[in-house]
């Protein structure tokens, strides 16, 4: 007697639900089509682009050269697609990924306007239920979570939101008509990376700027400029090698890995190497220059000094140039910032700094923003205090598994799951760019791409067998998160205050989100995982 289960039918039945329809969504969709697989993706904007649709604040751009930060799996697309800039702006990206979605002919599958609130596994047929904001309900063996890491802006804990009279805006829910700061006085709330980009072309701007700082960012200097015709006609030449060299990197970016302690160099060597990494441009360079500035303090310190060193030397008022220099927490255990003539801004005469470690915001009022120190009267207030990194998107979404299990339930404590793609007791969903995974730490373009080649080769794995499950086992579970907390440990990033161990949530447990020991060696644990039968999942 055949006891498979029957695969799931009626009007709205897919192979696929892939939840998002950014790059990895949208990448996904392509691989799943060259299955043979039905699919269908779920979009909760009214256009595609995910980070790149919503995130419209002045200044916003991509902190990774737009040669590396785009999809390697079309050498074609490779080949075609002309970069303007070093560093791409965001309508640039966004028109990329519509690109994309052209040339590929994705559109087709991605229903746009639609959410996906709930989704619910049926355990004796072994398909998901997957509800929407809209009367859609599409059933489909496999989900693919593409929700994105930086996707669920943080909720405002700020009181007073609905008394200003004036505009606010969140910097990732910026209106697509642009906002105007033309004879306009503007807040800014949030020195994060996207305040940092947004500052500087605000204040070209507005009349006037008042920034609102609780912690300052390490700052280091793009250098955009635009890509000369030469230097993309040689990478276009050796795309297929960078490609590769990308893939097999530790990052998702290419360069040549340090060889000495910071501390076996003396003073004008790490000087001239910190000289040499921050006129790179490049957001990693300093990371680079020795092998120890992420694993030991000392080392960092040398680095976070010569940063304050830069900001002393651009920013005219040493009392300012004090307020913006890091303190309270080693170089690059938060995300560093790249920016375009940030601390420069802090010379203009209408741009003002508040420093909200001595007066905090204690309300917004019709107004404007009062701090313990007084109002703050202005016209316009940006947000930019982040996201619910890496979980929100996911626990956005009321996912309920095996024996009527919620995710939301399973994760109160930190999330749970296997090579950061499958949670036990989650059968046939995955997850890209999802917690516990290199995601946030790499390029993400090289990362996502990974993690859909895996997902696609598991499903073609599966059917080629006529299978219709897999879970990942609960002691896989628990030693891949013994695993990725033993790789945090080795580093500076653990103790700190961030997004990246959930501390920038009010509530959100503590535990560092990510796997830190490098895409290469988190390639090779997936590789080994599949080529040996699937280790650590059950195969139904
Ligand atoms: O968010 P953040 P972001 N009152 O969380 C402050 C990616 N990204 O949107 O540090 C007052 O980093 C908060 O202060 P503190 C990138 O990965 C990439 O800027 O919590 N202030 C902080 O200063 C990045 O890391 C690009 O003390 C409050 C800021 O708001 C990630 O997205 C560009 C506050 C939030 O900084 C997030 O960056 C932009 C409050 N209640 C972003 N709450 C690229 O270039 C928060 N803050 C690709």
């Amino acid at each position: 007697m055949d006891t498979t289960p029957d695969p799931p039918s009626g009007p709205h039945s897919v192979d696929a639900v892939v939840v998002g329809a950014g790059l990895s969504g949208l990448y996904q969709l392509h691989r799943l089509r060259e299955l043979g697989l039905t699919a269908v993706v779920l979009e909760a904007g009214d256009d595609i682009g995910g980070t790149w649709y919503w995130n419209r604040y002045p200044g916003a751009r991509c902190d990774i050269e737009s040669m590396s930060y785009s999809y390697s799996f079309s050498p074609e697309l490779d080949q075609e697609w002309e970069w303007s800039e070093r560093y791409a702006s965001q309508p640039e990206i966004l028109r990329y990924i519509h690109h994309v979605a052209d040339r590929f002919d994705l559109r087709g599958d991605v229903v746009l306007g639609t959410r996906v609130t709930r989704a619910v596994y049926d355990e004796d047929r072994h398909f998901w239920r997957v509800s929407t904001n809209t009367a859609r309900v599409v059933t489909a063996r496999f989900v693919i979570l593409a929700t994105g890491c930086m996707s669920a802006p943080k909720a405002s804990e700020i009181p007073g939101a609905d008394s200003f009279t004036g505009q606010i805006h969140h910097t990732a829910q910026w209106p697509h008509e642009g906002v105007s700061f033309t004879g306009r006085r503007v807040a800014v709330i949030g020195t994060g990376c996207s305040g940092v980009q947004a500052i500087p072309v605000i204040a070209a701007e507005a009349a006037a700027l008042t920034v609102f700082q609780r912690t300052p960012a390490y700052v280091l200097p793009a250098h955009n400029r635009p890509l000369r015709t030469m230097e993309v006609k040689e990478l276009k030449a050796r795309y297929p090698q960078f490609r590769q060299a990308q893939r097999s990197s530790r990052g998702g970016t290419v360069f040549e890995p340090p060889t000495r302690s910071a501390l076996e160099a003396d003073e004008a060597e790490r000087t001239a190497s910190y000289e040499s990494a921050w006129d790179s441009g490049l957001l990693n360079g300093l990371l680079r220059t020795y092998t120890d500035i992420l694993t030991d303090e000392t080392a960092n310190e040398t680095a976070a000094e010569f940063i304050r060193s830069k900001i002393r030397s651009i920013v005219t008022d040493p009392a300012t140039a004090e307020l913006l220099s890091p303190r309270t927490f080693p170089f690059a255990t938060k995300r560093p910032c790249l920016g375009t003539g940030y601390y420069a801004t802090y010379n203009r005469p209408h741009v003002a700094l508040v420093d909200l470690r001595t007066t905090p915001i204690e309300t917004l009022t019709p107004r404007g923003v009062r701090t313990s120190d007084g109002e703050h009267i202005v016209d316009t207030i940006v947000l930019a205090t982040g996201f619910d990194a890496l979980t929100g998107s996911q626990l956005a979404i009321d996912i309920v598994g095996k024996g009527g299990v919620s995710l939301r339930t399973k994760w109160a404590n930190g999330p749970r799951n296997y090579l950061g793609l499958v949670s036990s007791g989650f059968p046939n969903l995955f997850t890209v760019l999802g917690p516990l995974s290199p995601s946030v730490l790499t390029n993400i373009a090289v990362s996502l791409e990974q993690q859909v080649e895996w997902i696609t080769d598991c499903i073609a794995h599966l059917r080629e067998r006529a299978l219709t499950e897999i879970d990942a086992t609960p002691t896989a579970e628990a030693d891949w998160g013994t695993r990725v907390a033993e790789l945090a440990a080795r580093t500076l990033y653990p103790a700190v205050d961030s997004w990246y161990t959930g501390a920038n949530v009010p509530g959100k447990p503590r535990v560092f989100l990510a796997y830190a020991g490098g895409l290469d060696r988190y390639r090779e644990e997936c590789d080994a995982v599949s080529r040996g039968g699937y280790t650590g999942f059950v195969l139904s």
